[in-house]
């Protein structure tokens, strides 16, 4: 057995280099594409969580001061802005795969994000979930704050002992602290992710943005993502057709799947959606993040579709446990215009990206959409080039 002073040594050393990393400043990159900023830093880690989650901090019990439960990565964050701080639940995976969720808090959104002493603890009222992920946190309008989040089970019917289900979880709360659970949502598709609550209800129901999905990986007949409608969210039932919002298109980033991300932000020309896609590549699946923007009165109406990607993985980004993917389930739009928008890297780590909704909607509505043909891409940009020309040669 080591001596105390070992230990002691070892805590110090360790608690320094965490009070380091939790209380280093972030800056900006500068990002040529004028539309965001990107930051140095993630602002979130698997190292951001706190050593007393994982740590036993007794000499008696643990002398080499070893950590007993590792976090493995802490990633895809829903987001909420609260009396001026900004929140995000974080899906944080242990070393034992699976995930939970856990309340970090930051003042300024781009760093020093610290995590409550507790994950959050959702009452058990689902016995066959295995595993929770990916919650989007919508401030709704008849006062409760909603958690919408993947729920998997084991797919008991099926011989493949990987096979599972996906559904969507239900939760709410007023404080971030007390977790109600309600019913999963029910809809005519077999399984669920990515689903997204309106912040509005829409002709007086609750409204959500689906993922419908024949399989846990695979979306097969699923088209996009979805709206539907519910009349009731404590026996949460898609109880109208689920209308496709943004569709996956062939040879487009929308290819393979597509599922909506962050809450919608109300702009007044129209909800701005920050969403992912996914098409499929040699070296596996690339995730990338695009916008999409529906109408204020009938968000089920795409109204704009910029072309191509908004947010890539890039350098170091591009590495993880899931590599070449970026993924976005949460952003803050501020009273004064700032956007937040929180995006994970490769299924390991997240950052932020900040915007103002000037430039959201600039981007949104003015970038033009894909012609989806080689020959019209160049006829596209042969005109931007055109009109440039013409212009420098002034
Ligand atoms: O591994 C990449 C992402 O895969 C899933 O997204 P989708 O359902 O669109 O395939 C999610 O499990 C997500 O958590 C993950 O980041």
């Amino acid at each position: 057995m080591p001596d105390k002073d070992y230990f002691i040594n070892r805590v110090k050393r360790i608690t320094d280099k965490y009070d380091a990393l939790i209380t280093r400043k972030n800056r900006p990159i500068s990002d040529d594409n004028g539309v965001y900023t990107r930051y140095e830093n993630p602002v979130i880690t698997a190292d951001h969580a706190p050593l007393i989650w994982r740590y036993d901090f007794n000499y008696e019990t643990n002398p080499f001061f070893m950590e007993r439960l590792g976090v493995n990565a802490a990633f895809n964050s829903g987001a909420i802005e609260l009396d001026g701080k900004f929140y995000l639940v974080v899906r944080v995976e242990g070393n034992d795969r699976k995930s939970f969720f856990a309340v970090a808090e930051s003042d300024n959104g781009i760093d020093n994000f610290r995590f409550w002493d507790y994950p959050v603890v959702l009452p058990d009222t689902c016995p066959e979930e295995t595993n929770v992920y990916d919650m989007r946190l919508t401030k709704h309008e008849d006062g409760w704050i909603y958690g919408v989040f993947c729920s998997e089970s084991k797919d008991t019917s099926s011989s493949d002992l990987s096979a599972a289900v996906a559904s969507a979880g239900i939760v709410r709360t007023k404080d971030l602290k007390t977790w109600e659970r309600l019913p999963n949502l029910k809809s005519k598709s077999p399984q669920q992710r990515n689903v997204v609550l309106h912040p509005e209800f829409v002709e007086g129901k609750y409204a959500f943005y689906t993922r419908p999905q024949d399989d846990f990986i695979e979306t097969g007949s699923g088209g996009g993502v979805c709206f539907g409608l519910c009349e009731d969210i404590e026996n949460p039932v898609i109880c109208t057709e689920e209308k496709v919002v943004s569709p996956r298109i062939y040879h487009t980033i929308t290819e393979c799947k597509n599922g909506a991300g962050a809450v919608p932000i109300k702009t007044p020309k129209g909800w701005i959606h920050i969403a992912h896609g996914v098409r499929n590549t040699a070296a596996g699946l690339r995730y990338v993040i695009y916008v999409f923007a529906t109408d204020l009165k009938d968000p089920s109406k795409l109204i704009a579709s910029p072309s191509g990607v908004f947010i890539v993985p890039k350098g170091e980004e591009r590495v993880g446990d899931v590599s070449n993917v970026v993924f976005t389930n949460g952003a803050i739009a501020r009273e004064n215009g700032d956007v937040y928008i929180y995006y994970a890297s490769s299924d390991t780590r997240l950052h932020v990206a900040t915007t103002t909704i000037e430039k959201l909607m600039d981007y949104t509505f003015n970038t033009p959409s894909d012609p989806l043909r080689s020959v019209d891409c160049v006829k596209q940009r042969c005109e931007l080039i055109e009109k440039n020309l013409k212009l420098l040669e002034k």
